[in-house]
């Protein structure tokens, strides 16, 4: 999974998830999700299990199966979506017309529980299974394209360290990808330590929030001349490893996005009354020279970005507040991987 440093939070092509700002994130280590993938023209649909559930219905078997018909198209080369697509059809000679025939069994796992889950893992993680198993010839760079069909924020995660999401501006969505801009070993000190305040699912995802805020926030368009000035000035940031500086743009690129949640019709609130305890808390923590910095996604819970000095004095003052259910501590993760170990 990745933390975004600078959000995501809207789209200019919905169908090809193209975003309306560039992101910035940290890929982090300890959580991690793993798929196995086989393709058989004996499967009659697409089979799915996610943490030991078979997904029977619903949406999520529905957004799963359509990336899976992407994929397919994509290696059989009748993908029209992009130029990814014609491009990656013409090369790969190993693909037949059969691909469009083939039925997938998927299991997905994640180490961490089903309320954390954000959908980018998951489908970074499916992504580069499903492309091997085709035994597609298709780079990084397109893997995280076709990635961010499946879910936006996915392409971001199959790098490790920090990672850029351009925005681009094509149309076919050809030069929208993720790539990295520093290794997890170009700042080892930064921390993030993720507060669950609430364990529960949000009540509107993301991908219908931010379509909602597009459409009706007065505020939309400034949002997003100011997230291009945070991207440029959190990256001079992190080159430099400023962290005071790198935390300001955090806050302020967070608190924007809240805003334009917050000014939406129906309105989107996300934050939680215990939320903003937590803010005032980080705030004081900072006052009392524990330098600490907040992000908040489309939901309740809070990352806390510090260094590696402060980490225990930070968890020994957290310590009895009543409302964090569970704190994970991460560092930096690397790039997605391919492994030989199968989960069937
Ligand atoms: C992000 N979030 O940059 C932002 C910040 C939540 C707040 O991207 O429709 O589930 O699949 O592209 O990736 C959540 O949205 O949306 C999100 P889709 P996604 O991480």
């Amino acid at each position: 999974p990745n933390i975004a440093l600078i959000k995501y939070w809207g789209k200019r092509d919905e169908l090809l998830k193209l975003p309306t700002v560039p992101s910035l994130s940290l890929t982090i280590d300890n959580l991690y999700t793993q798929a196995t993938i086989e393709f058989s023209k004996e499967l009659d649909e697409d089979n799915y299990v996610m943490n030991g559930k078979v997904v029977t219905g619903g949406k999520q078997l529905e957004r799963i199966s359509q990336h899976l018909k992407l994929i397919r198209e994509v290696a059989n080369g009748s993908c029209d979506k992009g130029i990814i697509a014609r491009v990656i059809g013409k090369d790969n000679k190993k693909c037949s017309k059969d691909i469009a025939k083939l039925r997938a069994k998927v299991v997905i796992e994640n180490n961490f529980p089903d309320a954390l889950s954000n959908s980018s893992s998951n489908f970074t993680a499916l992504t580069i299974a499903a492309c091997k198993a085709l035994d597609m010839r298709i780079n990084n760079k397109e893997i995280s394209m076709i990635a961010r069909q499946g879910s936006g924020t996915a392409c971001r995660s199959m790098f490790g360290g920090i990672v850029e999401w351009t925005k681009g501006s094509k149309k076919d969505g050809s030069d929208s990808f993720a790539s990295q801009i520093h290794d997890n070993k170009h700042w080892p000190e930064l921390r993030a330590i993720m507060l669950i305040l609430d364990p529960k699912e949000k009540k509107v995802k993301g991908s219908q929030g931010m379509k909602i805020s597009k459409e009706t926030s007065p505020f939309y368009e400034q949002w997003t001349k100011e997230s291009e000035k945070d991207i440029k000035d959190i990256k001079a940031a992190i080159k430099q490893k400023d962290f005071s500086r790198f935390g300001k743009i955090m806050e302020s690129n967070c608190l924007r996005m809240h805003s334009i949640m917050i000014s939406s019709s129906p309105s989107l609130i996300y934050l939680k009354p215990e939320t903003l305890v937590m803010v005032e808390k980080i705030k004081s923590l900072r006052e009392n020279n524990l330098e600490c910095y907040f992000t908040i996604d489309a939901g309740a819970n809070i990352m806390l970005l510090c260094q590696e000095k402060d980490v225990e004095k930070i968890i020994e003052s957290l310590d009895g507040m009543p409302f964090i259910h569970d704190f994970i501590i991460c560092s930096q993760g690397e790039d997605a991987k391919l492994y030989d170990e199968h989960l069937f």
